[in-house]
């Protein structure tokens, strides 16, 4: 018998029966089977559907008070703290990541957690300003069986930020993390079941998206369907989900520009573009993979970000001192590879890297690459979602504006680097995109919304949008006054509406 641990589907509180097929899931950073899951067959998936929309009807969770919900979900937090170092070393492994990243991110889980128990103990309804003696009051219902499809870069995150905000809304969850790294997310069921979530409101299930998470997304018996992925997938979902009038939100792909002006000194300069451009080795829908860079500060900066780049250190994810990690499997790095030979064909020229690699022989590596291009290349429009950035020497402010606007499709994140404050609001006021920072990248709260313009994506994660966007609203109008007279013989100033 395999030593490999097969992590089954977690449905109505307990772990079932394995499938017939498994599929491997690889640790990226050496190539070796961690674990196998179920491929969940569409009998199974219109199954758990079924009995899932049973769960919302009859269940406890839907009609549970707020402050039950608020319990239930703060217990998880503390369950989910006191196992951090776990989920840490199990992400670095799924995804390749360097361990020094898996601390910092992990560690703030469980604040959406935290922040979704207290909106939903906080939120308050509305009465509107009907005229006449009528209260119109206005209360948010849950929806009732979501489908949350998750991506493999950020694995609990992602999952987590949208299973929190959905259950504290009352919803019946049923999440099918991505295939490549569901390992954290299968773990989940167990750690809510113990924080007291009944049994069923949180079902996960294993699979290939183009199977599984097709059969899933094509249920007319959904509420909503709420997904982290590629603009292909959303394109394959979105058709079937607009005949079933199911709702979605979708955050896809960016391609957000790095904007310096030159009131930094290059130091300052070159430390944003690092830490804006490599986190996840470049595996995240906000990467700030366009440097778009001043020419006042060009030459100096583009000599000690080269610098600064071949320092890095790739190596081992689960090393602390390890800067570059893994990319998720050999796909990316041929992906990788491609985008860097279509960038030369464009002119563009390769100032480091620009070549996978691999750490003792093993493993799904790319050398941190920057690359000197126009802004109409290939390398500086679309996503690579790997560790290769395009370089963009830019004229004016005006041409920083422009190229961050109009040279691509997406929307999601732009930061603006400046110590001029005038500089700061006017670029930012500019920027079309749905997160903009001023002297910082990346930054994420639970309380901050988050999702992009244009192909970016449509509706937000994070914040009461969130919480917003998993409830239905119902308007109640209570006539304490009006008789109908309408249709009396003898009527004068009438109302009907
Ligand atoms: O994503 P997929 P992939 C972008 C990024 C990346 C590209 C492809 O540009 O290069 O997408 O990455 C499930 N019906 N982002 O292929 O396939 C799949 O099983 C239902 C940006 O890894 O979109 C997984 O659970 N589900 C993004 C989830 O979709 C389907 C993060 C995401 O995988 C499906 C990831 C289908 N037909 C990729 N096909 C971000 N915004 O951070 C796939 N899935």
């Amino acid at each position: 018998m395999s030593d490999i641990p097969h992590i089954s589907n977690w449905v109505d509180g307990v772990h079932e029966a394995s499938s017939s097929e498994k599929i491997s899931v690889v640790n990226p950073a050496n190539g070796q089977i961690i674990a196998t899951i179920d491929a969940t067959t569409q009998d199974n998936v219109n199954d758990i559907v079924r009995k899932s929309v049973s769960t919302f009807k009859d269940g406890p969770w839907a009609r549970a008070d707020a402050s039950e919900r608020y319990a239930v979900l703060s217990k998880a937090a503390t369950l989910l703290r006191a196992r951090i170092p776990e989920f840490i070393e199990l992400e670095t492994r799924q995804t390749g990541r360097p361990i020094r990243e898996m601390r910092a991110q992990l560690a703030r889980v469980p604040e959406w957690l935290e922040y979704f128990a207290s909106v939903a103990r906080v939120y308050e309804g509305r009465v509107t300003p009907f005229k006449g003696p009528v209260i119109n009051t206005l209360t948010r219902l849950p929806l009732g069986v979501v489908a949350q499809i998750t991506p493999w870069n950020h694995p609990l995150l992602i999952a987590m930020k949208k299973i929190a905000a959905a259950l504290a809304a009352g919803n019946v969850v049923i999440v099918k993390p991505s295939e490549l790294a569901p390992l954290s997310v299968l773990k989940m069921g167990e750690l809510l079941k113990e924080a007291g979530l009944p049994d069923g409101v949180l079902q996960i299930i294993s699979g290939y998206g183009r199977e599984t998470g097709k059969f899933l997304c094509e249920s007319p018996l959904l509420a909503k369907i709420d997904l982290t992925g590629g603009i292909l997938t959303y394109r394959a979902i979105a058709p079937i989900a607009a005949l079933n009038m199911v709702p979605m939100t979708a955050e896809l792909g960016g391609k957000a520009p790095v904007c310096l002006f030159p009131s930094l000194d290059v130091e300052q300069a070159v430390k944003a573009a690092l830490f804006a451009s490599f986190i996840a080795s470049g595996q995240t829908c906000v990467t700030g993979s366009r440097l778009l860079v001043h020419k006042d500060i060009y030459t100096d900066f583009m000599q000690l970000m080269e610098r600064r780049v071949k320092e890095l250190r790739l190596g081992d994810p689960q090393d602390s001192r390890t800067q570059i990690g893994a990319v998720i499997n050999k796909a990316s790095v041929e992906r990788c590879s491609a985008f860097v030979e279509r960038a030369s064909n464009d002119g563009g020229k390769v100032i480091c890297g620009g070549k996978p690699a691999t750490v003792e022989g093993k493993g799904f590596f790319f050398e941190p690459t920057i690359i000197e291009t126009n802004a109409g290349a290939d390398v500086a429009c679309n996503e690579v979602f790997g560790p290769i950035i395009a370089v963009i020497k830019c004229e004016s402010e005006d041409e920083i504006i422009r190229i961050a606007n109009d040279d691509t499709a997406y929307a999601l994140g732009a930061s603006v680097w400046t110590n001029d404050f005038n500089q700061a609001h006017r670029v930012a006021a500019k920027i079309e995109a749905g997160i903009v920072w001023v002297n910082g990248h990346h930054l994420n709260d639970p309380s901050s919304p988050w999702g992009g313009f244009k192909e970016s994506g449509v509706g937000k994660e994070n914040g009461q949008e969130a919480f917003e966007s998993y409830t239905k609203l119902k308007s109640t109008v209570i006539n304490y006054g009006i008789q109908p007279t309408w249709f009396d013989p003898e009527t004068l100033n009438a109302r009907y509406g």
